[in-house]
């Protein structure tokens, strides 16, 4: 479900709080996470309001096919061409802290598996 509800990742769309930008069009925005935890580290957010992956709806359908390839695009763009991993956080056990759906791309290193 969409929603209008304000977030520090809407605060950041409307550039009232600074990031580094890497990815901008009209439904999503990529910015370096503040805390990296790899080499690469980016968030894929969607400009509309989804607290989590799981309150997703059918009607999201195009958007959320719209965050993958946007992921696949950036990664592309800053060149992590041997691999990277692509990470949701949902919901409180999942570990998400930022309640507006976010797509993490880490890279530029091994990532081990599984994750703790
Ligand atoms: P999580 O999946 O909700 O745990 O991830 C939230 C991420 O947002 C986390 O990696 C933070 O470092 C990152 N972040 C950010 O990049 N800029 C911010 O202003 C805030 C959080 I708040």
């Amino acid at each position: 479900m969409s929603q209008t509800a304000d977030t520090l990742f809407s605060k950041i769309i409307r550039r009232e709080l600074p990031s580094e930008i890497i990815y901008e069009d009209n439904l999503a925005i990529a910015f370096k996470d503040i805390n990296p935890q790899a080499p690469v580290h980016i968030l894929v957010v969607p400009k509309t309001v989804i607290p989590q992956l799981s309150d997703a709806e059918s009607q999201d359908h195009a958007l959320m096919g719209h965050l993958l390839l946007t992921v696949k695009r950036v990664a592309a763009q800053v060149g992590l061409t041997n691999g990277y991993r692509v990470v949701i956080n949902n919901g409180e056990d999942g570990g998400q802290t930022v309640p507006h759906l976010h797509l993490h791309i880490l890279g530029g290193r091994f990532l081990k598996w599984p994750p703790g």
